[in-house]
């Protein structure tokens, strides 16, 4: 935004008025002097300096006369019921706002929604391409309504319609998943191709329809869930503002401590296309090493050093300045993981974050936790934290080398991002560390809850990308050795029996309590995602020495100990790391056909992916 309004102590107000009263202040000082240059004696000489200072001290009266009218006229300007503000107070409001507007962060507007009952919301989104410099390097990017990384926003109980046209050029398919959210009742939008639904087709439209429940707020996102549009930019936040409008006669402030929520889409980037990308992963010659990306955008910006770039990949690029992040004391960060490879760290060093929720509002236990560095958040995991102190410096995001099996030059892992903080705040935190590092895995949910020893029913798989001579040596991802490969009609329309050998997907009765160890067979790891479900993980496990597998069917001790039933944290995306296992623990509770898949894109794409049936 450009437009700023004037205020009393615009420097070009001062110096309009200023000049006016200069003029007036000479004229009269002149009608005041005596000046005679005829006739020059000793006593002329005298008289001319006693006149001189009387004029200059007349002159110097009246400035000060007019400097109190100036002062009066200051006051008289500030606006009706403004008695105690003081002007360099609404200097700093109004740089405050225009520093918001150019903060990186996507500016967030809870109190647009959580003072107000639930309400229908429509969108109509056109999904079209163009050519793009997110971090300088020109790129074909996806675009929504001629945009990136269009924000909904919205509260608990909120309906959404979203009409969705394809209108992508060259004939491309895409289908829309709203990451995290439960769907209860909306299956059948959920988005998964092949799964839920057919693709909307080039030139075709589809309207999806769902309802957010009652109890869900938190960081979602919405993204393409077909082919790879998903890594060339075709996402953006979906944030379900927790609403404080519980009581028509009573306001309920939740987020007493929370002024100010700030959005951040970031995750790692490449400068070929993700198809071409794709292309180059799927095929008998990267030996299943999965691309390292070239760089990192926050919220469609970022700035890539044109000096980087490899010969053998020339780039259109252009040298970009950093965009800041502008911080006011107890703002709240929404951060996403929006990459199709790369874990995350992130540093505030010489500040202060404090864990709130993970995934989709799941509340942790932060109290005492204040952290200058918190890792890592995988690919399609959320993070929200409050940000304390007021230091100055940077906001650094770290990409984790876990999964990256070569080296890409062209890429540089630290990504830093100018940290500017409002200069007002009252808060600074006093244990300012910059060694502090919370372990995301370590973290304990807001309140305990017992869990049964054992669920009704156990679900156990495998997960492993290969490359077998049948499949051309191409890398494939398979879950209890199938690969998957979207359907067409899609599960949601067919019995099981008419399910292909790509598909599989256990049946799990509606209502009983489902674990499923989810092992994982790779030397590297691999977020996994649930649709329509929060599931508490109940226990993970990583070893260098054998599979790190375990069949609860054959041996009932788990090899990494014994499974966490009192503070399980919940999450929609959970880290299985190599050569281990994670395990799950759901109420199925919501019927459908729900996807279950790798977040990696580049192993979901080449078949690391299921869905569980809840009938
Ligand atoms: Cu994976």
């Amino acid at each position: 935004m450009s437009y700023r309004p004037q205020t009393p102590d615009d420097n070009s107000y001062m110096i309009e008025m200023g000049d006016k009263y200069s003029h007036e202040t000479s004229s009269t000082g002149g009608s005041l002097g005596h000046d005679d240059h005829t006739h020059w004696r000793d006593s002329d000489i005298d008289r001319v300096a006693r006149s001189r200072f009387v004029t200059y001290f007349n002159r110097l009266v009246l400035f000060i006369s007019i400097l109190s009218i100036l002062v009066f006229l200051y006051e008289s300007r500030k606006p009706l019921g403004s008695l105690g503000d003081n002007p360099p107070h609404r200097l700093d409001s109004d740089s405050h706002q225009q520093k918001l507007n150019d903060s990186i962060g996507q500016i967030l507007h809870p109190s647009d929604h959580i003072y107000r009952p639930p309400t229908t919301l429509y969108y109509k989104w056109r999904i079209s391409t163009g050519h793009r410099r997110p971090d300088g390097v020109l790129k074909r990017v996806y675009l929504v309504n001629d945009d990136v990384h269009h924000l909904i926003e919205a509260r608990s109980g909120d309906r959404l319609i979203i009409h969705v046209e394809n209108a992508i050029d060259n004939g491309e398919e895409t289908v829309l998943h709203w990451h995290g959210l439960s769907m209860r009742g909306g299956n059948q939008f959920d988005g998964a191709v092949g799964i839920t639904q057919d693709p909307i087709h080039s030139g075709e439209s589809f309207v999806y329809n769902f309802t957010i429940a009652e109890d869900e707020h938190g960081t979602f996102w919405w993204h393409a869930h077909s082919q790879t549009q998903r890594a060339d930019g075709l996402f953006g936040g979906l944030i379900v503002h927790a609403p404080v409008f519980e009581d028509k006669n009573a306001l309920v402030d939740s987020q007493p401590e929370v002024s100010e929520e700030q959005l951040l889409l970031v995750g790692d980037w490449y400068h070929r296309s993700a198809s071409d990308v794709l292309a180059w992963y799927m095929r008998a010659g990267s030996f299943g090493n999965e691309p390292v990306p070239d760089s990192l955008v926050l919220n469609g910006h970022g700035a890539y050093s044109c000096s980087d770039a490899v010969p053998a990949r020339p780039l259109d690029c252009e040298q970009r300045q950093q965009i800041g992040l502008y911080i006011s004391h107890n703002t709240r960060l929404r951060i996403i993981n929006t990459g199709s490879l790369a874990a995350l760290k992130i540093r505030t060093p010489g500040n202060l974050m404090k864990p709130l929720t993970v995934d989709g509002g799941i509340e942790v236990e932060g109290s005492d936790i204040r952290v200058s560095e918190v890792g890592t958040l995988w690919p399609g995991q959320r993070l929200d934290v409050m940000l304390a102190s007021g230091q100055g410096g940077l906001f650094e995001i770290e990409m984790s080398r876990e999964n990256f099996k070569y080296v890409n030059p062209a890429l540089s892992f630290n990504h830093t991002f100018p940290l500017e903080w409002s200069p007002v705040s009252e808060f600074v935190a006093t244990k300012a560390s910059t060694t502090n590092t919370l372990n995301l895995k370590h973290l304990t949910p807001a309140s305990s809850v017992a869990l049964a020893p054992k669920a009704e029913q156990t679900i156990v798989l495998y997960s492993l990308t290969q490359k077998l001579s049948h499949l051309r040596n191409i890398p494939h991802g398979f879950v209890n050795n199938t690969y998957w490969t979207p359907q067409s009609p899609p599960l949601i329309s067919l019995n099981r029996t008419d399910y292909d050998e790509h598909q599989l997907v256990p049946f799990i009765r509606r209502n009983t309590t489902v674990d499923i160890v989810l092992n994982n067979l790779d030397e590297d790891s691999h977020p996994f995602h649930l649709h329509g479900y929060n599931f508490y993980i109940l226990g993970t496990h990583s070893t260098t020495f054998s599979w790190g597998s375990w069949n609860p069917y054959e041996t009932e001790e788990s090899p990494g100990g014994p499974l966490n039933l009192q503070t399980p944290i919940k999450r929609d995306t959970v880290y299985v790391p190599r050569r281990g296992y994670a395990v799950l623990r759901l109420t199925a509770d919501n019927p459908g056909v729900w996807m279950f898949h790798c977040h990696v894109l580049w192993h979901q794409n080449s078949g690391m992916a299921m869905a569980i049936e809840v009938g």
